[in-house]
């Protein structure tokens, strides 16, 4: 079994791979480990990655990319409608609200879902491991910003279920670049001493994490976390692009903004200036050809000009630092490192602002690029039981504080309770009792609604079911027990009814508040302490992120007859829970998804095989061709030396007409009919080599 982690960016996604001799970062075809998050939708195939990346311009309107934060958001939502007029391709109204993509695939006009759209290019990704490693890879782990809501989450869930991977925890952006950063520290603090405080800061294409991680020997714990899910290195190009426009539109009079072909263009060459002037302080050229009605336009810029045209943006970078440090009530000096990663930290300005925010030097130990994806290979490792690692515990925080409400005949009608409060530890269970008569109604949502990048607070309802009065007519106890998963994502994952027993009515609450109960110990410290002999887990392992337990469960214990009190007996009965979460797909749409991506990579298969048939003949020509004239030369009469080149002639003018677009098959015999002239030749050839190659063999046996 494969242990992969995969870095899914905004614009640059990277696999890595856990093996015997530690963490490897994986290449693609094009020995690049970087693969750009780009897919392209064609009349035969489709194309993702690298090959899609270079389609952008060519094949604007079906070439998808800037879409992980469609993830979990409706057409409606504002994100996607500030988006929608800065992106070539188009997007479209689901029946559900969801956010469509709009393409041309296959000849005819096709709306993808944003989890179909990752699903590709997960897809792709697993081929990709599955090439370098000559094996199956379905566990993995999958990053997310830390930032991202249940639904986005869930979302991005249901992308790697398209493409048949087993998503072993969705984990946050910045803990696995921590979990990166310590497993192989010898030198931490012990258990017993005071933490290792460090700061790990990620800015990307689209945003900005950064989070307060504690280390101890063997373990991390996140204190704290803070975002700007709106800033990231796009800013900047989008800056250098809106500078150019007017420029380009004073100097030259062209409206480059109508043209989107030349925006595109022009938004690359942006891109590479911004990344040039990261390390040149000065005047640099932007020289593109041909670059709208025949014009050649150039521009300059330096690194001055440059930080004057994003100084609202770099005024931004000191926010969530601001955040972070007084959320975990740390002081300066109680940080141990600054550690960043994320290709915009190369940008000179923002690591002077951080260094600069925290009086330090800013460290760079960790590849800026990989750092995440190694991370997510790491998580694999420990939770998969097919590998042994070292033992490592990983405690994360819950970003945004959750409140469960209810009907409740007193307070008005409504009992609410805030059960995840900021930065309390996560993965995590809880259990809380109710006294209820009937069936009730639980809805979950974020407390703060003005802190969360995303504009819906519901997480979703809850009814829990076949809720009774006792034999008496007396509520009965419910223990209702709610998490948030490994994956970050909030649950009420099961109830049960307590009966009472003979003799123990006395003791009973009566009231309506909620007793809640944390169960003692966070979900990770069992989870995640994986041992070297590679406990099994199975439980973890293919957890649907918003299922809940149908009354399976065997969480029978009263936590109640723990600690010093007499054991009460009690009869508990698991209860259904009915969950309608905000943006769920549906199940049925979800499996449909699954057989089409399937459908899908077999289509993308007999393409690949056709245009190698097609290829193969095109090598031949030219590969005969040549050899007529060289090494064939001597094996063949002149007369049918140039039948044959004729021949080949007609093939390759056949290749870029009618030939153009063939069946395999086509292909097949044609390279057959071509070989019959040709392999007598070939035959001929060899043997007169190997002939004075026999007679020295023999000599040498003589
Ligand atoms: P996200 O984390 O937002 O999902 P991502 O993971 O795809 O996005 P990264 O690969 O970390 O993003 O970073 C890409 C960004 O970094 C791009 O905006 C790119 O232009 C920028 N970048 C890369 N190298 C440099 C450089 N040398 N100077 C400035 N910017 C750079
Ligand atoms: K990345
Ligand atoms: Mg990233």
């Amino acid at each position: 079994m494969s242990v992969v982690g995969i870095d899914v960016g905004f614009q640059n996604c990277y696999i890595a791979v856990a093996r015997s001799g530690g963490i490897e970062t994986i290449a693609n075809e094009y020995s690049d480990r970087c693969t750009p998050a780009c897919v392209s939708l064609a009349s035969k195939n489709r194309i993702i990655g690298n090959a899609a990346k270079s389609q952008i311009i060519t094949n604007f309107k079906n070439s998808v990319h800037g879409f992980k934060k469609f993830h979990g958001r409706a057409f409606d939502d504002p994100f996607v409608q500030g988006e929608k007029p800065k992106l070539p391709y188009s997007l479209h109204k689901l029946a559900n609200g969801s956010t469509g993509i709009k393409v041309r695939y296959l000849d005819e006009d096709k709306v993808f879902t944003v989890e179909q759209i990752t699903g590709m290019l997960l897809t792709k990704l697993k081929e990709t491991s599955e090439s370098a490693l000559k094996k199956p890879v379905v566990d993995c782990v999958i990053s997310v910003p830390g930032f991202f809501t249940d639904a986005e989450r869930r979302s991005v869930f249901d992308a790697s279920q398209i493409a048949g991977l087993n998503c072993l925890r969705l984990i946050n952006d910045t803990t696995a670049v921590a979990l990166a950063y310590g497993i192989y520290k010898q030198d931490l603090p012990t258990p017993e001493e005071k933490p290792r405080n460090v700061v790990f800061v990620d800015i990307g294409h689209s945003s900005y994490q950064v989070s307060i991680a504690a280390f101890n020997k063997g373990k991390l714990k996140v204190l704290a976390t803070a975002f700007d899910p709106y800033l990231g290195g796009r800013n900047f190009d989008e800056a250098l692009v809106d500078y150019f426009c007017d420029d380009f539109k004073g100097r030259y009079r062209l409206n480059v903004r109508e043209n989107p072909r030349a925006l595109l263009r022009l938004y690359q060459e942006c891109e590479k200036l911004k990344k040039l002037m990261s390390a040149n302080s000065s005047d640099l050229p932007l020289n593109i050809e041909c670059f709208m009605n025949d014009i050649d336009v150039s521009g300059k810029m330096n690194r001055g000009q440059f930080e004057d045209l994003c100084s609202k943006f770099l005024s931004r970078v000191e926010g969530p630092l601001k955040a972070v440090l007084e959320q975990s009530k740390l002081s300066r000096d109680e940080i141990y490192a600054v550690e960043v990663v994320g290709g915009a930290t190369r940008i000179p300005a923002i690591k002077e602002r951080i260094a600069k925010f925290f009086g330090k030097d800013i460290s760079t130990t960790l590849n800026a690029d990989e750092a995440v994806a190694r991370g997510c290979a790491l998580q694999c490792a420990i939770l998969s039981p097919a590998f042994k690692v070292r033992e490592f515990s990983i405690t994360d925080v819950v970003p945004f504080p959750i409140t469960l409400r209810w009907k409740s005949p007193t307070d008005d009608g409504v009992g609410e309770c805030e059960v995840f409060s900021k930065n309390h530890a996560a993965p995590f269970s809880k259990v809380i009792t109710f006294h209820k008569k009937e069936p009730f109604d639980l809805e979950a949502f974020y407390s703060n609604p003005q802190e969360l990048p995303y504009p819906d607070h519901r997480i979703g309802c809850f009814s829990v079911q076949n809720v009774v009065p006792q034999p008496d007519g007396d509520s009965s106890k419910v223990k209702v027990k709610v998490r948030v998963n490994v994956h970050g994502i909030f649950s009420v994952s099961s109830a049960s009814l307590i009966e009472k027993q003979k003799g123990e009515g006395e003791d009973m609450q009566m009231d309506t508040e909620p007793l809640v109960q944390n169960e003692g110990k966070p979900e990770d410290q069992t989870k995640m302490q994986v041992d070297q002999e590679g406990q099994n887990q199975g439980d973890q392992q293919n957890e649907d992120p918003s299922s809940c337990s149908k009354g399976t469960s065997g969480e029978k214990q009263d936590p109640a007859a723990g600690g010093s009190k007499p054991k009460v007996k009690v009869k508990s009965t698991d209860l259904p829970i009915m969950a309608n979460t905000i943006r769920q797909l549906d199940r049925d749409v979800l499996n449909n998804f699954v057989e089409y991506e399937g459908q899908m990579i077999v289509q993308d298969k007999l393409e690949k095989e056709r245009n190698d048939a097609k290829n193969a003949v095109e090598e031949y020509v030219y590969d005969l061709r040549d050899k007529l004239c060289g090494i064939y030369e001597k094996y063949i009469t002149e007369e049918d030396s140039s039948r044959l080149t004729l021949m080949l002639e007609d093939t390759e003018n056949w290749l870029y007409e009618e030939g153009e677009d063939q069946p395999k098959q086509v292909y097949v015999d044609k390279l057959d009919a071509l070989k019959r002239f040709g392999q007598p030749i070939q035959e001929r050839h060899r043997e007169s080599e190997d002939r004075p190659r026999a007679f020295e063999e023999l000599g040498k046996k003589l």
